[in-house]
């Protein structure tokens, strides 16, 4: 197992509630200004921060404790050039017949096409793969709730990249199979997520979107 099979004391917090106030007030007021980025610049980012995310990701919680996910982090360049490659293949066909008319109206506001140079742009690109099921010592291992779990990883990286000051965007480019052969993925991992990792570039813009108030999206039972 990932760990002993003891428990151990839990170094908990015991703040006082204007202090809980306080602090979920300023975490709020912080994560309120992340957006997704589409226009990066190139400007290097230094691995040892790709870690510290990749390893806040890796904090969240997962099914039976499997961690079923793999972070492939990606600076190379002729890899990033193989990659906006092919996904921009895959986009292509999307934008020009495999979306929806109303896909197609609801993406208008982003004004996003089948152009991904960020994906060449941006310092890194780390490519978020869930796994269906583990090996350990070469014996297949099963995993439970990965969607969910993966899902969760991808929270916290996304959180963890906007607090080290950096943007990202949630790429899926669709299908994305691709991701596995490019990167040589072994047959347990499919592709999940793709996040250009970089500074937003200077001169970057994003729409004028409006966030859902809380009582558009929340029901209290007190
Ligand atoms: N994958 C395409 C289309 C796209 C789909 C959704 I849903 C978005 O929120 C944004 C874009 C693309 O990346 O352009």
């Amino acid at each position: 197992m990932a760990g002993s099979d003891k428990f151990i004391p839990f170094k908990r917090n015991n703040f006082t509630e204007s202090e809980l106030i306080q602090k979920s007030a300023d975490h709020y007021q912080k994560m309120d200004q992340r957006r997704s980025i589409r226009e990066f610049s190139n400007q290097p980012v230094p691995k040892e921060v790709i870690e510290n995310l990749i390893k806040t990701a890796s904090s969240a919680p997962s099914g039976a404790h499997k961690q079923p996910w793999t972070f492939c982090a990606i600076s190379n360049p002729e890899l990033k050039k193989k990659i906006r490659a092919a996904a921009e293949e895959e986009e292509y066909t999307n934008y020009n017949g495999r979306m929806s008319e109303d896909w197609l109206k609801d993406l208008a506001v982003f004004q996003t096409d089948w152009h991904k140079e960020f994906l060449e742009i941006a310092p890194w690109l780390i490519v978020l793969f869930r796994q269906n099921f583990g090996y350990e010592n070469g014996e297949k291992v099963k995993h439970y709730y990965v969607q969910e779990s993966v899902g969760i990883a991808a929270g916290f990286l996304i959180s963890a990249i906007h607090q080290a000051g950096l943007v990202t965007l949630t790429h899926t480019p669709s299908p994305m199979n691709f991701l596995a052969k490019i990167l040589e993925r072994p047959d347990n991992e499919k592709p999940f997520l793709l996040l250009p990792v970089g500074y937003a570039a200077a001169d970057c813009k994003v729409p004028d979107l409006n966030r859902k108030r809380l009582d558009e999206m929340t029901v209290f039972y007190s």
